[in-house]
């Protein structure tokens, strides 16, 4: 691959930039025997049809390719075809193959540390490093970089990646899990970044076998009755701050207990609380349990970030979507910490 320029560590800032580095990212895989594709921990809709988008299209050309995560793929993603396929990261089997891989590709996250258990043999690899993602400031550990932070999903830059291969056929398998990836990304197309050029490309998905209903039905309307009765937990306890405009939600151990839930159950509860009159922000704080840890996620509503407050509790994220993880602070202080961060921007 020594013929092929490599761009390092490098922001797509332009529409051309970012044509040119997928297009260099098509001769890079086009090269490549043995391709090893990744994401992050607790992978999402956007990791999980992004890395199989990525491994539909790599089969037409290299040798063998596996997707090998750290986490197991939710249950609401198992009707993807090729779901199964996805390795759960198993040292004795998987490292040889990472470190012999000539191509490894980190999909929708810019972090090695956040590929958990799976990044060790990836720093160790010398295959060359692909990262394709939306996340802003990356880490500099690739040898050539898909970055647009302004892209809906790192699914949609897959797409583009792919639609710059002129002739490339996106079949109803990979067409469906690039669907997911943009639908989940963008709230079912609700987030600021769904504009015309978007359907543009989810019209190219549904044309290519991807089917809206089905995929939706699939992945949303399967929330388990104890998640839906821990929510319940979730709205009763709820407090608003400055103006309603600010909205927390705790969740302790005895709401888990109680509605006999799990942990990832939790997913997409904070988001359902913007859809309250005047909510501009929203948090979740949820007890980790027989640990010390709160989990806290954050979402806001355009013109305001939340970015800022996660990083300053150590975490991070994108601008209007992030989290932080504390340890050893009383969920009631988290509270208060976090409602103090916000005044002040909130009218
Ligand atoms: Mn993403």
């Amino acid at each position: 691959m020594n013929n092929i320029k490599m761009s390092g560590l490098k922001i797509s800032e332009t529409a051309e930039e970012l044509k040119s580095n997928c297009q260099i990212a098509v001769e890079i895989i086009k090269k490549a025997k043995r391709v090893t594709v990744t994401s992050h921990r607790n992978p999402d809709g956007d990791a999980i049809g992004s890395e199989l988008g990525l491994y539909y299209y790599i089969k037409n050309f290299a040798e063998e390719v596996r997707i090998i995560n750290h986490s197991h793929v939710p249950y609401n993603y198992e009707f993807l075809v090729g779901s199964e396929d996805i390795y759960l990261y198993d040292a004795a089997r998987d490292d040889e193959y990472i470190l012999n891989s000539d191509l490894i590709i980190v999909a929708d996250v810019n972090d090695t540390y956040r590929l958990q258990s799976v990044g060790e043999p990836v720093r160790n690899s010398r295959a060359v490093k692909l990262l394709i993602d939306h996340h802003l400031a990356p880490k500099d550990f690739a040898d050539h970089c898909i970055v647009d932070c302004e892209a809906s999903s790192t699914g949609e830059i897959v797409w583009k990646m792919i639609r710059e291969d002129v002739g490339a056929i996106i079949s109803p398998e990979a067409a469906a899990p690039l669907y997911a990836a943009i639908m989940t990304d963008t709230g079912s197309f609700r987030y600021p970044r769904t504009d015309a050029e978007l359907h543009a490309i989810v019209s190219d998905l549904i044309a290519c076998g991807a089917d809206p209903v089905s995929i939706y039905d699939n992945i949303f309307n399967r929330m388990p009755v104890r998640a839906m009765r821990l929510l319940g937990e979730a709205y009763t306890g709820m407090e608003l701050f400055h103006g309603e405009q600010l909205c927390i939600m705790i969740l302790k151990n005895e709401h888990f207990d109680r509605s006999k839930a799990e942990r990832d159950d939790v997913e997409g509860f904070v988001e359902t609380a913007m859809s309250m009159n005047g909510v501009k922000i929203a948090v979740l704080l949820a007890e980790k349990k027989n640990s010390d840890e709160i989990r806290i996620s954050f979402r806001s509503k355009a013109d305001y970030e939340v970015r800022d407050v996660a990083v300053s509790l150590n975490g991070g994220g994108h601008k209007q979507a992030s989290g932080a993880r504390v340890s050893g602070i009383a969920i009631e202080e988290v509270k208060n910490i976090v409602a103090e961060k916000f005044a002040g921007r909130l009218k």
